[in-house]
């Protein structure tokens, strides 16, 4: 297992360096989320609260992002504000050489957060939900660079399934044909994000955390290098209302077309637009989600790291 490298592409803290070279629990966590995806204020809050969850739980945070060309591998206070309050770009695996020829910054998307992540050993990653195939894929042929850095970085993502924005069964077919191995946890219903079901059943569950670090240890046996999908759903009386979800998905659709929106915007348009259709009601449950998956992927790494102490 790869403990704590250090590389002139990246740059880990401290604190994520003695963490993994210790062998100590590690969680890595996205920083698109806290740009693009959440509304300022409440994202520098929840930014802030993701990393308590996982102290609290004895867990060592290591928030992504890149800062003036640099990947960073955990931040500090003045870094976590930087990603929650200043406009830097989207960025996904293939922008990464790009930032550092510039110098410029950019919060890292699950695709970014998972390669980085990976290089660096840190092994576990909560994000909210993982971005898949879009809805019409087949003539706009757009699909989330979020499968194919998870198909290359061997690391475990924690997520409430893919948004019901997205082309849900697509995504489960892509994922099997990345072979990606896709667990839920303690279900067999792949969930839908604000949802937490989908209609869409996958072929395993697992019932605790130390059964997913064994299916990760499974995988390094293997040497078979893909990363593993944990989907992770809200309890479904803290779901959103499901006919309102569908009333407010309709509207975005439309929205979206009408403005014309494309490529790598989308994600961030629809999910704008949602938090201000619902009334700022798909906010609430949309963070309910990204804790919930912090906390299982704080558990499946102290799993993790006893498995291999
Ligand atoms: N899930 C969320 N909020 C988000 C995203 C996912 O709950 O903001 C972001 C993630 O960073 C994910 C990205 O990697 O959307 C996917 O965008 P695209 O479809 O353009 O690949
Ligand atoms: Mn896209």
């Amino acid at each position: 297992m790869a403990r704590g490298i250090q590389t002139e592409a990246f740059r880990l803290s401290d604190e994520v360096a003695e963490a993994l070279a210790a062998g100590r629990p590690v969680v890595a966590l996205e920083s698109t989320i806290i740009s693009h995806g959440l509304p300022r204020p409440r994202n520098l809050e929840a930014a802030r609260e993701f990393e308590a969850i996982l102290r609290d739980a004895g867990v060592t945070p290591a928030t992504i992002a890149v800062l003036d060309g640099v990947p960073r591998i955990g931040l500090d206070d003045d870094g976590v504000r930087r990603i929650a309050e200043e406009d830097m770009t989207k960025a996904s695996v293939r922008d990464l050489p790009i930032l550092s020829a510039k110098g410029a910054s950019g919060a890292t998307t699950v695709a970014a957060t998972a390669y980085l992540a990976g290089r660096a050993g840190v092994r576990v990653f909560a994000t909210g939900g993982l971005g898949g195939v879009h809805r019409g894929a087949s003539d706009t042929f757009d699909e989330s660079a979020d499968l194919s850095a998870l198909a290359l970085s061997g690391v475990t993502v924690v997520s409430a399934g893919v948004k019901s924005v997205l082309d849900i069964p697509a995504t489960l077919e892509r994922l099997e044909t990345l072979s990606v191995p896709v667990v839920g946890y303690r279900t067999t219903d792949f969930p839908s994000f604000w949802l937490s079901t989908s209609g869409y059943t996958i072929d395993w569950s697992v019932d605790d955390t130390d059964e997913i670090a064994r299916v990760m240890r499974g995988q390094d046996l293997l040497g078979h290098g893909q990363g593993i999908v944990v989907a992770n759903p809200l309890p479904a009386d803290q779901q959103w209302d499901p006919e309102e979800h569908d009333r407010v998905l309709a509207t975005a659709f439309a929205a979206a077309d009408a403005a014309g929106v494309s490529g790598k915007a989308v994600t961030p348009f629809l999910l704008g637009f949602i938090v201000e259709e619902s009334g700022g009601r798909s906010l609430e449950v949309n963070l309910d989600i990204a804790r919930n998956n912090v906390r299982l992927a704080g558990g499946i790494a102290r799993s993790w790291s006893a498995l291999n102490s």
